[in-house]
């Protein structure tokens, strides 16, 4: 039986009561959609995403959910979030754009952490962790000129529920709070804040504060890594500092070597 209340745990999101949250005179959000079923939140806004900025598409259960370089996203129906947004930052340099998938790194971590009590930290480039295993992932692809911009939390997955021994849940991570209609309101509200700083600094990391921000959230600085590249051997060192334009800088024998989020397949810890 798939009725929405069949599980008592998971009530599903109220729709109304998240637009008359979210959809303010003057801000960035402009609809706001919860689908039963979809696809993919992310393909569904990519189709639309030349229409305008601020829209945000939630879906229930996602049946072919996408992560990073054709990987998958699962999660079952309501056990967590399943959210996209569309973004045209049009006055930040192309070339800034890569810092999206970061900041929407540092803003979740930061409305997860305040609404549940978890600490979350992030692992380069936008994982957000709990300790050492994947409470969520960030997807952000180009779509026209607008960005579509993912984020899948896993909220009341239970231990036999994970996709992957990797994952984690807000609940496994003994949260206070599991309620999804506050997190995904302070989600995309602390979104709205740190996009609108950011570009009101025309996509400077710097000066709007995100890169030091990003750097206090990462779990990964300052850890030995290995950084599994699409060819070529795997570059390992200490993972020391991200740069102005949101790279990696790993030092290894030869020095250091800032990698790149759309050149990395894999980091993981080194030993
Ligand atoms: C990501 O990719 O982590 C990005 C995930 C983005 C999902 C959102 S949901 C809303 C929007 N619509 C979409 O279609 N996508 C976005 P990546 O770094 O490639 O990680 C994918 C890998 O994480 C998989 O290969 C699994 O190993 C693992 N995985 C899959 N489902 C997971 C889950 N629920 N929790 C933790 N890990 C998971």
């Amino acid at each position: 039986m798939d009725s929405p209340f069949t599980d008592l745990d998971r009530p599903p999101l109220r729709e109304a009561a998240l637009r008359r949250a979210l959809l303010v005179p003057g801000g960035l959000w402009r609809e706001v959609d919860v689908l039963p079923e979809t696809g993919s939140t992310n393909a569904d806004l990519a189709r639309r995403a030349d229409e305008t900025e601020g829209l945000v598409l939630v879906a229930e259960s996602q049946v072919a959910g996408r992560g990073r370089l054709d990987r998958r996203w699962t999660a079952p129906p309501r056990s967590g979030l399943a959210v996209s947004v569309t973004l045209a930052p049009n006055e930040v340099p192309v070339a800034r754009w890569g810092w999206l998938p970061l900041l929407a790194g540092v803003a979740a971590a930061s409305a997860v952490s305040r609404v549940s009590g978890v600490e979350v930290r992030l692992k380069w480039p936008n994982d957000l962790l709990v300790g050492e295993r994947k409470l969520a992932g960030i997807l952000a692809e180009r779509a026209g000129t607008a960005v579509v911009l993912g984020i899948g939390l896993n909220v009341s997955l239970r231990q036999d529920e994970l996709p992957v021994p990797t994952a984690t849940s807000l609940l496994l991570s003994g949260a206070e709070n599991i309620d999804r209609d506050p997190l995904l309101r302070a989600l995309l509200r602390e979104l709205e804040e740190w996009y609108t700083r950011w570009r009101l600094a025309e996509g400077d990391a710097r000066a709007s504060g995100l890169l030091t921000a990003y750097t206090e959230a990462c779990a990964t600085i300052g850890r030995r890594v290995r950084v599994d590249l699409p060819a070529g051997p795997a570059l390992e060192g200490a993972a020391t500092a991200i740069d102005d334009d949101g790279r990696l800088v790993v030092t290894g024998p030869d020095g250091p070597t800032p990698v790149g989020a759309g050149d990395v397949v894999h980091v993981r810890p080194a030993t």
